[in-house]
């Protein structure tokens, strides 16, 4: 294709934006793909900037801005709180970062005891009334640590803020989960669907969420990894490891489907913090 002449936006290119957009691929990454095949920059631009469809496609959403840890470095560990973090795996699109050795075993300990006083069946954050239900997708039980709650909360809410450039009060209180054989936690987004009942009094409280990172306080005898059905990837649950991905906008084009696999043997515990948008109150 020359530089010179008139390039004019067919159909077939507005459908191929639509599927790579509804791929997951950001929009840099399409204008990219598009002027090396050819198109004028400001050809690309205008095509990638024309509404899609009826306008509720998260296609023409606007990216959040989200939490993302500094491995500009490339080195294969991260100095975080006085600690030698290990970069074990990382994915850009969706985005997911697999740490080992985030928390120390004493830490692990301490959490899962604090945390086992006080465990009740779990529940989930949304009902039609903007308050909580019990979820039969997930057969865990779990408590929430109040933020900044104690010592050791206060060490660890501190440490993720540093790792995940993302202030304090723009997390949720820590949630920790235990699983007994058999328990599972069904593939489901973390993000709130703003069609749900109930979204508005949810987002009031901080906006959405936008990451989560999941920290694994044991390690179970089998099963329970954290899986990624959208890539077909697998985290192993490691006792101190943790895996954190984001989602830029509500909607499954962030490819952050994931769940917890059925644990086997063992029990499997684990601390999640979510992070949203804005500060949550
Ligand atoms: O325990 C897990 O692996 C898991 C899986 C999916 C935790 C969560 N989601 C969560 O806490 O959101
Ligand atoms: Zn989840």
């Amino acid at each position: 294709m020359s530089g010179h002449q008139q390039q004019s936006i067919s159909p077939e290119l507005r459908e191929w934006i639509r599927e790579q957009l509804g791929q997951g691929f950001t929009r840099e990454q399409v204008l990219a793909a598009m002027k090396s095949s050819g198109w004028q920059e400001s050809v690309a631009l205008r095509a990638l900037d024309e509404p899609v469809g009826d306008g509720s496609d998260a296609a023409v959403q606007v990216a959040s801005r989200v939490p993302e840890p500094d491995l500009s470095g490339g080195r294969p560990t991260l100095w975080i709180d006085g600690r030698e973090v290990k970069v074990l795996l990382t994915l850009s699109q969706p985005r997911i970062v697999v740490l080992g050795g985030l928390l120390s075993d004493e830490e692990c300990d301490a959490m899962v005891a604090a945390a086992s006083a006080r465990l009740a069946r779990s529940e989930t954050v949304a009902s039609s009334e903007g308050g909580s239900e019990i979820n039969p997708a997930r057969t865990s039980d779990g408590m929430f640590f109040e933020r900044g709650e104690s010592e050791l909360i206060r060490k660890v809410e501190s440490r993720l803020a540093e790792f995940l450039n993302w202030p304090i009060d723009h997390g949720e209180g820590l949630q920790v989960l235990r699983y007994r054989p058999g328990a599972e936690y069904l593939p489901h987004y973390d993000y709130f669907d703003p069609e749900m009942d109930g979204a508005a009094a949810i987002l009031k409280r901080g906006g959405q969420r936008v990451a989560t990172l999941v920290m694994y306080l044991n390690t179970p005898a089998a099963g329970g990894a954290t899986i990624f059905p959208d890539i077909k990837l697998d985290v192993s649950p490691i006792k101190g490891n943790a895996v954190f991905f984001s989602y830029d906008r509500p909607h499954p084009q962030t490819q952050s489907l994931h769940g917890g696999a059925p644990v086997r043997e063992g029990e499997k515990w684990v601390a999640t913090k979510w992070l949203r948008e804005g500060v949550f109150v």
